[in-house]
């Protein structure tokens, strides 16, 4: 029987980490050919910076000329709809019998092996070899190996030891975004890097996918809101000469860390070494337009300050605001989902706001200090400060 490596992924991009296992598996299981199997995406899961799949399958190809062994195949790309690994495997043994197929996955994903769709028909169909890198996971995946061989003794199941790779397709793909390609092209086959590049891939993220991936994330409402924001914000734009696309991305995300709650904004901030000011540590709900802004450039690879600082002052404002900062800040308030039960003289302001940006903001600005006032509510230090900047200048 031949024996042939399977190694699925997103590979979104593929990268030499991917290759480094195949190698790994094909000399340690003596397997005469490795074939590079890009997978489709998951409905359920994030499609945010997720190449369309003829990208995905053109890379691969480029880096299975890294071995003879490689193989690029478009078999589970080519299957109509969700692809389970089970199924996969029936058809592919169907089609090449004379073939013994030893399936390759993380150790990650082997520790939750046993969770998976029909995990006894997979082990009967192939073999299993889990990759675990040197040290811990190692350790891990080998513990994993065994509790599924436990359970299935007629299964044959392996680990691939692998040294330690220092990049992940998420990190490549940050460094394009980011316009820092260079630094990640020693982890990439070379034609592969090219491909991103002449394709301009990961270059630019686009209104429409940041839309899609705040559908997925926030609650209904929210998601709603935001977008009335992003239009909103947009048509303020448009109405001072700037750039409606980034008035766009900036309403859009501009709430992005609000599907937390006040909880786990501080315990996110925490985690990520933000600064927490002491009147957010006691309105904690104030955190999700400084996590916004940290979200904004680290996992949707905003790179425009004026965006990033249009998200991080949208709740209170601050003195000296930009434009960007002035148009969000409104539009947060006054989109038409707002109404005037919450907001009295709403309708009063939505009238002068095209004519007279700051005006409009001064206005909201003094609503705001005065609702809370009257609620009993601390008031952050810089909205005052915004506040009174705006009212030496009218008075
Ligand atoms: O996130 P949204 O609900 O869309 O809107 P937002 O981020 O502007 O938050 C609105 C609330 O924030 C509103 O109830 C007023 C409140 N707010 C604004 N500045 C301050 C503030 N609340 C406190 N406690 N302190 C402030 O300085
Ligand atoms: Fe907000
Ligand atoms: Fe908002």
């Amino acid at each position: 029987m031949k024996k042939i490596g399977i190694l699925g992924g997103t590979f979104n991009p593929i990268h030499n980490g991917h290759l480094a296992l195949a190698t790994a598996a094909a000399k340690q299981y003596d397997l005469e050919e490795v074939w590079l199997m890009p997978s489709k995406l998951p409905p359920h899961k994030s499609h945010f910076a997720m190449l369309p799949e003829q990208h995905r399958l053109a890379m691969a190809g480029l880096a299975a000329k890294a071995d003879k062994r490689f193989v690029v195949s478009d078999f589970e790309l080519l299957r109509e709809g969700l692809t389970y690994t089970a199924d996969t495997l029936e058809l592919l043994t169907k089609e090449y019998p004379d073939c013994r197929f030893y399936f390759i996955i993380g150790g990650d994903s082997l520790v939750s092996f046993l969770n998976w769709r029909q995990p006894g028909k997979i082990l009967e169909l192939a073999a299993l070899l889990g990759a675990g890198r040197a040290g811990i996971e190692a350790e891990r995946t080998a513990e994993a190996a065994a509790a599924i061989q436990k359970a299935f003794p007629q299964a044959e199941i392996g680990t691939v030891e692998l040294s330690d790779y220092p990049i992940s397709s998420n990190e490549i793909r940050e460094a394009f975004y980011t316009g820092t390609g260079e630094r990640v092209r020693v982890f990439l086959p070379e034609e592969v890097y090219r491909y991103i590049k002449e394709n301009k891939l990961f270059s630019k993220v686009t209104f429409a996918e940041l839309d899609a991936e705040m559908r997925r994330i926030l609650p209904r409402r929210r998601y709603l809101h935001s977008v009335a924001v992003a239009h909103l914000s947009a048509a303020y734009a448009a109405s001072l000469g700037l750039n409606t696309e980034k008035a766009l991305i900036a309403g859009i995300l501009h709430d992005c860390a609000k599907a937390h709650t006040d909880e786990e904004l501080l315990l996110e901030c925490d985690r990520l070494s933000i600064p927490v000011t002491e009147v957010e540590r006691r309105n904690g709900f104030l955190l999700h337009a400084k996590l916004g802004a940290y979200y904004a450039k680290n996992n949707y690879f905003i790179t425009d300050e004026e965006i990033i600082s249009a998200i991080r002052y949208h709740t209170t404002g601050r003195p000296g605001m930009t434009e960007y900062e002035k148009i969000v800040f409104l539009a947060d308030y006054l989109e038409p989902f707002r109404t005037q039960s919450t907001t009295p003289v709403l309708n009063e302001i939505r009238k002068t706001a095209f004519a007279d940006l700051d005006n409009a903001v001064y206005y909201a600005l003094a609503n705001t200090v005065n609702y809370l006032t009257k609620a009993g509510r601390e008031i952050d230090k810089i909205t005052v400060e915004t506040y009174n900047e705006y009212k030496q200048s009218y008075e």
